[in-house]
């Protein structure tokens, strides 16, 4: 089974007809004829799975969500409670970024972002998990240090760069991280990028990592991010659904 397949085989099933939570997931019993995206326009994992919805032209009903006061028909779909979450008209629960991401691109991939130019959907999951793995571990005890107990934001921003300069080395090769179009690596890694970035932009504006902040600007400038990031108010029960439209 490829990488794909599993990934868009992890979903976890929810019953709607005898269950008191999916019927909440689904707004007092009426039918859900989009899919429904819990999503927090500042949380990079959302954001990287609205942007997929959008590559992927599918609209959803977008229910914007404040951390601090999760919407219980959320919790119910998915007990662990992180953004995003995707809830499909079957009632299956999609409850990881990179998973709405493939799941939305399995269906429609217009600009072939699981295709790129120059490797394989696998070696971008590779890269990707690098990302969501050490990488993310490194900008958390940099940007939010004062979370943890002795860590040296210095040393984990340092950590964090080694990580950027080998990005800065495949962005020398081509335009994109696998080659000269964006693809699914590039959207699904940039937002965290953003936030290193963000965390103190002089210093990030100083690195010799010309090739990085080059294709950061480009994300950034993008139609797509633009749209991603556009704002909506915190989502209650009963409120008018809200499409988030690809075109
Ligand atoms: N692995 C998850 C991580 C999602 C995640 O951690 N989201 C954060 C916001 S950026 C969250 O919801 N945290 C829960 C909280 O702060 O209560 C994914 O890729 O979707």
């Amino acid at each position: 089974m490829s990488e794909i397949e599993l990934k868009t085989d992890i979903k976890t099933p929810v019953t709607a007809q005898n269950d008191q939570s999916s019927a909440d997931t689904k707004d007092d019993c009426t039918a859900q004829s989009q899919p429904i995206l819990y999503s927090f326009r500042r949380c990079p994992y959302a954001m990287r799975a609205r942007m997929a919805l959008l590559a992927a032209n599918l609209d959803v009903e977008l229910r914007e969500v404040v951390l601090r006061d999760k919407p219980q028909s959320m919790i119910d779909a998915s007990p662990k409670a992180t953004v995003p979450v995707l809830v499909l008209p079957d009632g299956t629960v999609i409850d990881e970024s990179l998973e709405i991401m493939v799941w939305a691109l399995a269906e429609n991939d217009p600009l072939e972002w699981l295709s790129p130019e120059s490797g394989t959907l696998d070696d971008m999951l590779a890269l990707i998990a690098q990302n969501d793995g050490p990488f993310k571990h490194h900008l958390d005890r940099y940007k939010y240090h004062t979370r943890y107990e002795d860590v040296d934001p210095a040393e984990h921003r340092r950590d964090a760069e080694k990580i950027l300069n080998r990005l800065d080395g495949r962005l020398a090769v081509g335009k994109y991280l696998f080659g000269s179009r964006p693809a699914l690596a590039d959207f699904a890694i940039a937002p965290f990028v953003r936030q290193f970035a963000n965390t103190d932009k002089e210093a990030f504006d100083a690195m010799p990592f010309v090739h990085v902040q080059r294709w950061l600007a480009d994300f950034l400038a993008s139609d797509l991010f633009e749209h991603a990031m556009k704002k909506y108010d915190q989502w209650h029960k009963g409120d008018a659904p809200v499409i988030f439209k690809a075109a």
